[in-house]
């Protein structure tokens, strides 16, 4: 069951992928719809990388580099709330599934600046932070992979109930070496137990400034699935329909037999880690964007003077809500204890 697009080395980096899946062209209006997400999820980073330098923010980390891959899950994903619909375990580079599961970028923005109308965490969390329970979207957490230990639970509770969900949990190459990682694939496939889990990791080949040469005794990351009895993927996640067709195999398997799946993406990092490092454009790893605007050229679905258009317009209308977010107010100080207990015994019963 297990399949390989790309080798986990350093063909990334030279733009060399084995495997681009062009064979599988998806619906042209998938297509112009995946690449309006892809864009407005470029420029959003953009914008917060901008109020970062601004001053209008403390920190910026996110997923310029993930969108290929990140917006086909979003639009993938069945969303809802509750035990019936999907949950997602994202992290920090996640803008761009939260713009396909029809996040409004304005909140992005608010949570850059702290304000205290940023839904995700009411202006107490950092930037790609997103939490937002009408969708499943469990909170971010800023240690990182914690989430992989978490996600088994939401998984359990749709075992627990029949339900038809599937719960999706996704992080980076590096924090895979810690323990939370083995915990969700030991928690996952214990026979006769086995969970509805889709077990992501984007790969970008760094954890901060650590490559991922020398770091690694597997080959690729999805290899450690196999001695846990799942099926197991690696694909090029720079290209959109390679993407979409990994993921939905591996979402309708995860679906259809109630039983995980680790499916591993190869991404670029395209801003480096984080504001910490700068977050400078990279011109040395494949950008996904520019890739995908190739073929829609080629494929004469959207022109390139419509594409700069398109981009104009969403810069202009993003610079000007961030001058509108300036102006929102900040959390007072006696909030800085909401949301942190429970205001009900929920486990009690109180509703
Ligand atoms: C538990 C924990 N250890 C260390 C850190 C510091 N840290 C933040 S991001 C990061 C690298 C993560 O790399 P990877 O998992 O590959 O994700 P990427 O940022 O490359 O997407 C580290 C070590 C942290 N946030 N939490
Ligand atoms: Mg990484």
């Amino acid at each position: 069951m297990s399949t390989t697009a790309q080798s986990a080395s350093s063909s990334l980096a030279s733009g060399s992928a084995t495997s681009h899946g062009s064979e599988n062209h998806l619906a042209p209006e998938l297509q112009l719809r995946i690449h309006e997400l892809m864009l407005k999820a470029r420029v959003l980073e953009e914008r917060l990388i901008t109020m970062y330098r601004q001053g209008d923010g403390y920190f910026w980390i996110g997923g310029p580099g993930e969108e290929a891959f990140n917006v086909p899950l979003g639009l993938l994903a069945d969303k809802g709330t509750g035990l019936q619909h999907d949950y997602l375990h994202l992290h920090y580079r996640s803008s761009a599934t939260l713009l396909a599961l029809g996040a409004d970028p304005v909140d992005a923005l608010r949570q850059m600046k702290n304000t205290a109308t940023d839904p995700y965490s009411r202006g107490r969390n950092f930037a790609g932070h997103y939490s937002a329970r009408k969708w499943n979207v469990a909170p971010v957490s800023s240690p990182i992979e914690v989430q992989y230990s978490i996600a088994p639970g939401t998984a359990m509770a749709q075992r627990a109930v029949g339900s038809k969900g599937i719960t999706i949990v996704t992080g980076g190459d590096a924090g895979s070496a810690e323990g939370d990682f083995a915990t969700c694939l030991v928690w996952s496939s214990r026979k006769g137990h086995e969970l509805p889990i889709l077990i992501l990791v984007t790969n970008n080949q760094y954890g901060i400034s650590t490559p991922w040469d020398g770091q690694h005794g597997e080959a690729r990351v999805s290899d450690r699935g196999k001695a846990f009895g799942m099926p197991t993927a690696t694909v090029d996640g720079n290209d959109v329909e390679t993407s979409w067709a990994a993921l939905k195999k591996a979402m309708d398997y995860v679906r259809t037999e109630r039983k995980p799946y680790l499916l591993e993406a190869m991404v670029s990092r395209l801003n480096g880690h984080s504001s910490a490092s700068g977050a400078n454009f990279v011109t040395t790893e494949v950008d996904c964007l520019a890739r995908f605007e190739k073929k829609l050229e080629e494929r004469k679905l959207r022109t390139r003077s419509e594409m700069d258009d398109m981009r104009a317009r969403f810069t202009e209308e993003l610079l000007e809500a961030s001058k509108r977010v300036r102006e929102e107010p900040q959390p007072k100080p006696e909030s800085i204890w909401d949301y942190v207990f429970a205001d009900k015994n929920y486990v009690a019963g109180e509703s």
